[in-house]
């Protein structure tokens, strides 16, 4: 059982740290079982502090000590108190700065929790952020605490022959018995979330920088050497993004050394460490024949934004966690538009918007909805949510919107300046981008407050007579968990009209003198209405365009005017999603038919949308494929008032199968007109005609037939880069083929060296449709390269059946929800943070149907009585059920 009721930590009980620790001085003898770490710490009292007492409380866990110094003394026993969480020494210099030494000793290889020090394989290295370093040693571990830090790392020189630290390396040296140390300066004042330290056997690449000023930054990625051949697609991804922040922020890097290392032990993504970034393996490794274009893309994206991180983030950093979004959702933003200009600024925005409204929205409506700066919390690593990134980066989109790309610069501007070296609140942003443009934020910051996806309706109704149109625009927002009523939020809404012959019409609001080609409405009040004049006809509204703010908007249209907008309209956004609710709402009708036992009969409309697309040329081939992506499941069901996951794959292959059917030729067609045998470039030409061919082949691949087979068995055999291979094994795997068996055995042998390729070839089976799944799912559990204490490994299996394979995870007799439970149990005690974001896929069960929702259910009861059950997983099972 639990020790005690985990605690809730609140916003409204923030107060400023008693002490500040100016200096530390980290000393480390390194051991894979037993590292000895010697903190020396300058502290002195903040003068801005009223509390009164006496004693230091640090915070400190897991942790063995050995010895505590105050100003040089040894302290007894009775000098001060250990608890589970924090050291308190009693009685500490009131009125002058002091010195505490403390010794600890820490175990990193039982550390399976992969938080503080522990073991990668037999690399040594770090993740702090949020509360990790308190696992290191005993610290005021929290954001606000920024202090400047000395590392001397001391180790055997062939177990580790690779020392870093954040900074400048100043020292060197050799001792006896084969022992090297190594001392680190960083100095730049910092939280101790952003201390990193990495030790093992890597190979380096190397590269350089010339910033905007003339300076010359060394670049460093530290890999496994069998990976060396695997870093050039990620240097020149630092370089990019190091080059764009100068370009579009106006920032420089300030250190003279940027080191990433890339680890295979990672509970997340990447971590922005000053100057030494972690990074998972996932967001830096790739060679064409090993990596897709996708990870291409997003080894770029991760890297932009750990880089970008280093003004917003580290120069300027969080007052307290409940800030997270102040540089998560700020960075993912940067990082979101870095994308953009790199790739192709349509596709990005449709694929982040895919994410949000997939994901985030769920979130939202469901038990763990949280506004993007959270009041309460009982684990904070539970709140790196879609909710703070991903709604966090859409909040400051909508102050980009608001304020024009030249306002926003004017507040990024004045925020840095503000504020460089602080540790700050999302009301400091607020209040830069404010005060830089002269406008009242006031009502804006509800965003940050409040959770849930606002509903938009829009009605419109135009009056022949005056040639006026008028909108009548209402927005709600549901309750949420602790927030039972909604104010209304400022919503910036981008639109546009067209004529029937698809001209651009007008945009004159009633009160403007000037027409424009396309408008920007701001909705602030629960209901408004917006009168646009000078419309010689009924005209088609484009609205929300480029997805302009994070909400649900219903409006009522027909069919033909959806299929209209996918033809004409000129908001790349728009025309995309013009065709989404055209499918949509073909699948969900059809949905009712196969609940109801009616023939499944699809509507022509939508083979003709189809086709129409097809026959037409597209420069942005990336963008073409995006248009033929039907509506993904997990979408469908968001759009579900009770969620029915049979009906909804079952509808919707049989729209694929019927555009297969039907449109065949012209797939086939394109298929043999974009499939170059290329060996993998990465150019956006070549990206596109992949991600076109393999569309195509995806779609011909429901037929069935042998011509198809031995199609998609050819790429598979010759394909000489991972995207064709990958996109060959899925269409053979997921569909009827005779060589399946043998093509996942051949892919094993071929890539049973590369763990990024092998956690592809779990995934792939693990999100499979076929009847088969759970079986082969309950079977890898057993595979010799299956590992739960490996993140990756545990996503790619675990993660990819409970997120990715909707219709076998709700099998209707609970096995895949069992199968879930058993799985979190058993990271609960390895790994508390990979546990609770598997159970994600659990704490959504108010949408399905009664014996589902009883089959979720028992999985939440049983596992809130699991032994030593951790406050990460705790917090959300016990949400999920109150
Ligand atoms: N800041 C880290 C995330 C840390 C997560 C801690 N549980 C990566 C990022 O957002 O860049
Ligand atoms: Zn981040």
């Amino acid at each position: 059982m639990r020790d005690a009721n985990p605690q809730t930590v609140y916003l409204k009980d923030y107060t400023v740290p008693e002490y500040l620790i100016h200096e530390v001085d980290l000393k480390f003898n390194l051991d894979d079982e037993c590292t000895q770490v010697t903190a020396k710490l300058k502290i002195s009292r903040n003068p801005e502090s009223s509390h009164q007492s006496e004693a230091l409380t640090l915070h400190g866990e897991k942790l063995e000590l050995i010895s505590v110094l105050l100003n040089g003394e040894a302290l007894s026993k009775d000098d001060y108190q250990q608890t589970p969480t924090a050291l308190i020494i009693h009685q500490v210099p009131q009125k002058q700065a002091f010195e505490v030494i403390i010794e600890n000793h820490i175990n990193p290889k039982a550390n399976t929790a992969l938080e503080g020090l522990y073991l990668s394989k037999s690399m040594l290295c770090t993740q702090c952020e949020a509360e990790g370093f308190r696992k290191i040693t005993y610290f005021l571990d929290r954001p606000d605490v920024m202090s400047r830090f000395t590392t001397t790392l001391i180790g055997d020189k062939s177990r580790y022959p690779v020392l870093l630290s954040n900074g400048n390396k100043i020292a060197q040296g050799e001792l006896l018995e084969n022992d090297h140390w190594v001392t680190w300066e960083d100095p730049f004042a910092k939280p101790c979330y952003l201390f990193a330290l990495v030790a093992g056997q890597l190979d380096c690449v190397a590269d350089r920088f010339t910033t905007m000023s003339g300076r010359n930054i060394d670049l460093q990625i530290f890999v496994e050497n069998h990976d060396l051949d695997k870093c050039a697609h990620a240097m020149q991804a630092l370089k990019n993004a190091m080059l764009w922040d100068e370009q579009v922020y106006g920032r420089e890097y300030d250190l003279d050394l940027y080191m990433i290392v890339a680890v295979g032990h990672f509970n997340m993504g990447a971590m922005e460490n000053k100057g030494l970034n972690v990074f998972n393996t996932k967001f830096v490794l790739a060679r064409p024949d090993t990596a897709t274009d996708s990870d291409y893309e997003h080894i770029e994206g991760v890297i932009g934004h750990e880089y970008f991180h280093n003004w917003t983030g580290n120069r300027i950093t969080c007052r307290d966690w409940f800030q997270l979004s102040l540089k998560e959702g700020f960075t993912v933003f940067r990082d979101q538009e870095f994308t953009g200009d790199r790739t192709s600024k349509a596709v990005k925005r449709i694929e982040d918007v895919n994410m949000l409204r997939t994901r985030q929205f769920a979130e939202d409506a469901g038990p763990m909805a949280h506004p993007i700066r959270p009041d309460a919390y009982i684990e904070i690593n539970n709140f790196y949510t879609l909710t703070v990134y991903e709604k966090g980066a859409e909040v400051v989109r909508m102050l980009h919107t608001l304020l024009g790309a030249e306002g926003f610069r004017k507040g990024s501007d004045l925020y840095f300046q503000r504020h460089d070296g602080q540790a700050v609140t999302c009301d400091d942003f607020v209040n830069a981008m404010q005060d830089a443009n002269g406008v009242d934020l006031t009502e804006f910051r509800r965003w940050y407050a409040q959770a849930g996806t606002p509903l938009v309706n829009v009605s419109p109704q135009y009056d022949e007579a005056s040639q006026t149109l008028h909108l009548t625009i209402s927005q709600t927002s549901p309750p949420t968990p602790g927030q039972p009523v909604k104010e209304p939020l400022p919503i910036p809404l981008r639109l546009g009209l067209l004529y029937s012959d698809g001209s651009i019409a007008p945009c004159q609001l009633k009160e403007q003198s000037a027409s424009k080609n396309e408008t920007v409405l701001q909705l602030t009040e629960k209901e408004q209405q917006f009168i646009f004049t000078g419309l010689k006809e009924k005209p088609v509204i484009s609205i929300l365009r480029g997805f302009s703010s994070p909400v649900k908007l219903t409006m009522e249209r027909s069919q033909d005017e959806l299929a209209f907008l996918l033809r004409h309209d000129c908001d790349t956004f728009n025309r995309w999603e013009a065709g989404q609710q055209l499918s949509s709402r073909i699948i969900l009708n059809l949905i009712e038919d196969w609940r109801d036992g009616r023939e499944l009969k699809i509507e022509p409309v939508i083979v003709d949308a189809f086709q129409q697309v097809l026959e037409q040329s597209w420069e942005d081939l990336s963008y073409f494929s995006l248009l033929l992506n039907l509506p993904s499941e997990i979408y469908l069901a968001e759009q579900m008032q009770v969620i029915d996951p049979e009906g909804i794959h079952y509808a919707r292959e049989k729209v694929i199968l019927t555009l297969a059917e039907q449109l065949q030729k012209r797939f086939l067609e394109l298929y043999q007109l974009y499939h170059k045998d290329e060996s993998g470039q990465f150019d956006s030409g070549a990206i596109g005609r992949r991600r076109i061919k393999n569309a195509c082949l995806a779609y011909l691949s429901v037929l069935n037939t042998p011509e198809i087979q031995s199609l998609s068995l050819a790429q598979f055999k010759s394909a000489k880069n991972m995207t064709d291979q990958m996109a060959a094994l899925s269409v053979i795997v997921n569909n009827e083929h005779p060589g399946k068996l043998q093509c996942l055995t051949d892919f094993y042998q071929q890539w049973q060296n590369e763990a990024l390729v092998i956690d592809k070839w779990f995934a792939l089976q693990a999100s499979s449709p076929m009847p088969e799944t759970f079986d082969t799912v309950t079977g890898l559990l057993d595979h010799p390269a299956f590992d739960m204490k490996n993140p990756n490994r545990v996503r790619s299996l675990v993660g990819a059946f409970s997120q990715a394979n909707p219709l076998h995870f709700h099998a209707s007799n609970g096995q895949g929800y069992r199968f879930l439970g058993d799985r979190i149990i058993e990271l609960n005690t390895l790994n508390p943070q990979v546990a609770s974001r598997m159970l994600s896929a659990l704490t959504q069960w108010r949408r399905f149907d009664e014996t589902r929702q009883q089959l979720m259910k028992d999985q939440l009861e049983r596992i809130m009585t699991t032994d030593a059950i951790s406050p990460d997983v705790y917090e959300v099972a016990s949400k999920s059920l109150a």
